[in-house]
């Protein structure tokens, strides 16, 4: 049930941001493992202030922690309940799953590192520490790469973000990541730069500790590691505690070629998603892959705010277009790809282009909703992304 709660926690990152804030304040050795549930930063409490203003920050923050977790606990009921299901990932699966962080830093060798270009259509590990961790960052790290050192056929990139580029050079980050593997990439950029990428990719962004006597600080950052798949979804993440023999079985799923749905909704996974591009005021269409492990059900009503209105297009027998209220899903896979049925967004507030992402909600008739989250592709690209791929998918 951990596992559960962590994906529930990770559900937003606007929520995750909040909801960790309360353990950054709380006293916590840096050897402490964190709560169930809550993924804190590894970091002390600040020794400055006085204990009043302490105090009375630490009932802002439980006043601000207790609001979040009621309002997480109403929204999020949904993805609560669907990622409750069968999923069985020991990750915490993203609701809705994001794409490929898109960021810039520098790498060990002082070289510019485009994240999403150099990483593109690779199985990544993304992890945002730094070197003087006392022990989450090691213990994080040389968990993953034994783990991934015990499934040998799988190729995975890992890539190592500082959070404390002052005292972490490229050369200090290369021969401490040499520690655990030399293929390990290790990047660092301005402060600036950091934060941006930590933005990029969901991730609470780290602060630093005001420093002891002797001008040690800890940084308190996000621990989670976040898978990034082939199909250049982040879907899954690993918080600090996770067991290598769980990371194993994550792994052996990974690399035979299943993946986790892109949103969940009751025994509906959507396991693809793709919109097309299209211009303000214009239309775009979305396709969509369903598993419905149950009996069959309907979708209601598509609602998005990146467009006036969404009409759900179906064909009829002879293959002329129609409008269609519902769209139905009976048992088993169901595809809406280009030439079939779909989903038109009309009237776009902002024109979608490539390299864009759009939400949609999918509202079914038993009353579950999903958000979908999905990449925006240019046109010649849109069947390369919506023909059925293979393995075990
Ligand atoms: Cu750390």
């Amino acid at each position: 049930m951990t596992r559960r709660d962590n994906g529930a926690v990770l559900d937003s990152s606007a929520a995750s941001t909040e909801a960790r804030r309360p353990d950054a304040a709380a006293p916590a050795s840096p050897g402490a493992r964190p709560p169930a549930g809550g993924l804190p930063p590894d970091r002390l409490p600040p020794a400055g202030p006085s204990r009043r203003a302490i105090s009375l920050i630490v009932l802002a923050i439980a006043l601000l922690a207790a609001a979040v977790i009621v309002s997480m606990a109403t929204r999020n009921r949904t993805t609560v309940d669907a990622v409750a299901g069968d999923d069985g990932w020991a990750g915490a699966v993203l609701e809705p799953t994001r794409p490929r962080p898109e960021f810039t830093l520098t790498d060990t060798s002082g070289r510019p590192f485009d994240f999403a270009a150099e990483t593109e259509g690779e199985l990544t590990f993304l992890y945002f520490g730094y070197t003087n961790c006392p022990d989450i960052c090691p213990i994080h790290l040389s968990t993953l790469n034994q783990a991934l050192r015990a499934q040998p056929d799988l190729s995975a990139t890992v890539v190592f973000v500082t959070t404390d580029p002052e005292r972490d050079t490229p050369e200090r980050i290369r021969s401490w990541l040499d520690g655990f593997n030399g293929a390990f990439i290790g990047l660092t950029g301005t402060p600036e730069e950091i934060l941006a990428a930590e933005a990029a990719s969901g991730i609470t962004p780290a602060v630093p500790d005001a420093p002891g006597e002797d001008g040690f600080y800890l940084v308190g950052h996000a621990t989670e590691i976040l898978a990034i798949g082939t199909d250049d979804r982040t879907y899954l993440a690993y918080p600090f505690g996770i067991r290598q023999s769980d990371w194993e079985l994550d792994l052996d799923r990974i690399a035979s070629g299943e993946v986790p749905p892109v949103a969940s909704a009751g025994a509906v996974d959507v396991t693809a998603a793709v919109a097309g591009q299209g211009k303000a005021g214009e239309a775009a269409s979305v396709y969509l892959t369903f598993d419905n492990r149950g009996d069959d059900t309907t979708i209601d009503a598509v609602s998005t705010d990146a467009a006036d209105q969404v009409v759900l297009h179906g064909t009829d027998a002879s293959g002329v277009m129609t409008d269609a209220s519902t769209l139905d899903l009976p048992s088993g896979t169901t595809r809406l790809e280009p030439g079939g049925r779909h989903i038109m967004l009309e009237g776009l507030r902002q024109a979608l282009e490539p390299g864009d992402t759009v939400t949609v909600t999918l509202h079914f008739a038993d009353g579950e909703t999903a958000q979908v989250a999905m990449d925006v592709v240019a046109y010649d690209d849109v069947l390369d992304r919506t023909t059925p791929q293979e393995a075990g998918a």
